[in-house]
């Protein structure tokens, strides 16, 4: 599935969202764009690793919320984005983060959330084109309704990672898919810079489990973002961002979400 981009989403996409837990948009982004978002993202992707170049042994990963790479900053609150998240998770949608990554070889088979209660959607771009042999998103279908996780990774865990029956996105420059944070996902055969941006939005909790779980990740982000990447900023969010200097009524409806839920509370996640 791969439709041009149009905002609002027709009903059938939004249906083939809720069912299988994915969809791909042709050609998003607009040349002039896609040149912001190599700017943006090459300066970031350095300046987040001073005296480090990237040799391609590890990944590297970096936040782009604040107004140093402005047109990232404004992707969360970007109509076209937001427009679609909010079909596919409702209006009460919480914008969370952009980021922009180095991947090198292949990722595994995982879903980005532990819990069946947490969830929201991504929207992944990779800055090359990319396809089955040289990296590019593959999906298996209808996994974000799994009740049960262990023994499907158990399962899964079975098979060389090619051999999984799955969906394969293959994109080109200008295109995003969209998943579910619960749908399982891998790449194979991507190059050693492999470049890719994600956004994220989380689904706003609707009951103990819903919030309970969303607690939990909040203590838990820190330690798989800035400590893991090891990056110089070593927060989530700036205080910059959280004082909302564009007076954006989308980001203030977040952040006063998150701080009700004491989401921004747990150590790392708003800059100190
Ligand atoms: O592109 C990849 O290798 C994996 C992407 C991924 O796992 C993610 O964005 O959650």
């Amino acid at each position: 599935m791969g439709a041009a981009f149009s905002v609002p989403l027709g009903d059938e996409q939004v249906l083939f969202f809720k069912t299988f837990g994915y969809l791909v948009f042709r050609e998003f982004f607009t040349a002039h764009e896609l040149e912001k978002i190599h700017r943006e993202f090459d300066y970031k992707l350095e300046e987040q690793y001073p005296g480090q170049p990237y040799d391609g042994s590890r990944r590297y990963w970096a936040p782009l919320l604040d107004e140093d790479t402005p047109f990232f900053a404004g992707m969360l609150e970007d109509k076209r984005f937001l427009t679609v998240a909010r079909q596919l998770c409702g209006d009460d949608v919480l914008g969370m983060n952009t980021d922009g990554n180095r991947y090198t070889g292949n990722t595994r088979w995982h879903p980005d959330t532990g819990s069946v209660h947490q969830y929201g959607v991504k929207f992944a771009f990779y800055l090359e084109p990319v396809d089955a042999e040289t990296g590019a998103l593959r999906v298996i279908p209808g996994t974000h309704r799994l009740q049960e996780i262990d023994d499907f990774r158990a399962g899964v865990d079975k098979h060389a990672l090619p051999d999984v029956p799955c969906e394969v996105l293959k994109s080109s420059p200008g295109d995003v898919v969209a998943f579910d944070l619960r749908l399982w996902h891998a790449s194979y055969g991507g190059s050693e810079d492999r470049k890719m941006c994600t956004l994220v939005y989380y689904n706003n909790p609707k009951n103990g489990d819903e919030l309970a779980a969303l607690q939990r990740q909040s203590r838990r982000s820190p330690e798989s973002s800035i400590k893991k990447f090891n990056t110089k900023q070593q927060f989530l969010y700036s205080k910059r961002w959280i004082s909302n200097p564009t007076g954006s009524p989308d980001r203030q409806l977040w952040i006063d979400r998150l701080r009700e839920i004491g989401y921004l509370d747990a150590p790392g996640v708003v800059e100190a």
